[in-house]
């Protein structure tokens, strides 16, 4: 057996023997670029990668890719948490790559194994939730907003979450409203109704969202996360609550745009990123890291966004992006709309009162 062989094999044997944390990091520190040391097990969201990228990746670097899916950045940790299954790349939320890097759930990248990081608008780099970059590359970003039918709203302008909450305005809609399943957005669109933070750790506001929530759940169809853009197109329900791409992806595949509008509520909504990240059930450590620096290639960026009309974070992505899509503002939000929105953060043991207040409301 040759050296790189041998090294190679090193490599693998201590990736499939249930690595520490620790472990985990000295193998990462060891990747090289485009180096892959096993199939790749990708946890991501649901309708979130064009499958033709995954196909290139395999067929490029000759492992597969299996994937499953989360419909919540909470449902994502607690898999995590609980251990059992071997994701090697997950793609956290902002506030969840902070609660995860802190619950010493991540590995540290190898950013020299990931050159295309380069690429990355500065504007991207070193946020708040890993200010050093140490532990995510960010992915696609996004709004978080009401999709509607023309049938029921006339302009994106007109747009309020009293159509949901005001008893007397959302009272035509009951039963053609859908929430996102998610103790996070649902509390955020109620805290912005009653003009407070999303981010509030005040019992009393979350209290007064509480109410205001089981008090609308009777006109609520249901709670989704993963078919809201379907359901709306379907004409199942009339206004949804949900993320921008997923709802322009739909009416692009019902060639239904001239029936459809999204937009963030004039009191305003939520703005995030997802990021890449790499567990620390992780066994293929390498092969995480080159889809990382796979996603971050200017070509595969722009090819995500064209495919899953999500924003890039990626500046060389965004030279090469249908100049449709770049220039629209429900994807990539104007100054003005971008002064309405708020990005979720860590709240640490408060997080759980959302959680509890969130079964209160859906029991
Ligand atoms: N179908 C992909 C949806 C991605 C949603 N991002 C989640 C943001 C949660 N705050």
């Amino acid at each position: 057996m040759g050296m790189l062989a041998l090294a190679v094999a090193l490599v693998a044997a201590a990736c499939s023997s249930g690595n520490s944390g620790s472990d985990l990091e000295s193998v990462a520190q060891g990747c090289q670029v485009d180096q892959v040391d096993g199939d790749l097990s990708l946890y991501n969201w649901s309708e979130y990668i064009d499958p033709d990228l995954v196909q290139e990746f395999r067929d490029t670097y000759g492992v597969d890719v299996v994937e499953t899916f989360y419909e919540s950045n909470e449902a994502m940790l607690a898999q995590i948490e609980a251990g059992g299954a071997t994701y090697d790349l997950v793609v956290p939320s902002d506030y969840m790559v902070d609660i995860m890097r802190q619950e010493g759930l991540l590995v540290k990248l190898n950013k020299d194994a990931i050159p295309n990081m380069a690429n990355l608008d500065p504007k991207f780099t070193g946020l708040p939730f890993d200010p050093d970059g140490e532990y995510s590359a960010p992915y696609q970003w996004g709004t978080t907003g009401i999709g509607f039918s023309y049938d029921v709203v006339d302009d994106a302008a007109d747009l309020t979450w009293g159509l949901i909450f005001d008893p007397e305005m959302s009272a035509p809609l009951t039963g053609r409203i859908s929430l996102l399943d998610d103790e996070r957005e649902v509390f955020a669109a109620a805290l912005k109704y009653l003009g407070y933070s999303v981010n509030t750790t005040d019992q009393a506001q979350l209290d007064e969202a509480t109410a205001l929530l089981k008090a609308a759940k009777d006109r609520v169809a249901t709670f989704t996360s993963d078919s809201f853009e379907d359901l709306l197109v379907s004409g199942e329900v009339d206004l949804a609550h949900g993320w921008n791409g997923d709802f322009f992806a739909a009416f692009d595949e019902a060639d239904a745009w001239e029936d459809y509008g999204y937009g963030i509520p004039k009191e305003g909504g939520v703005a995030w990123v997802d990021n890449m990240a790499i567990p620390t059930t992780a066994e293929a450590v390498c092969t995480a890291h080159t889809f990382i620096n796979f996603i971050l290639d200017a070509e595969n960026g722009a090819q995500l966004s064209e495919w899953n009309y999500y924003a890039s974070p990626n500046a060389k992505a965004n030279e090469l992006i249908d100049p449709e899509i770049l220039s629209d503002p429900a994807v990539y939000p104007t100054p003005e709309t971008f002064e309405k929105l708020e990005f979720l953060a860590d709240l640490g043991d408060f997080a759980t009162n959302y959680a509890d207040a969130f079964t209160e409301v859906k029991s």
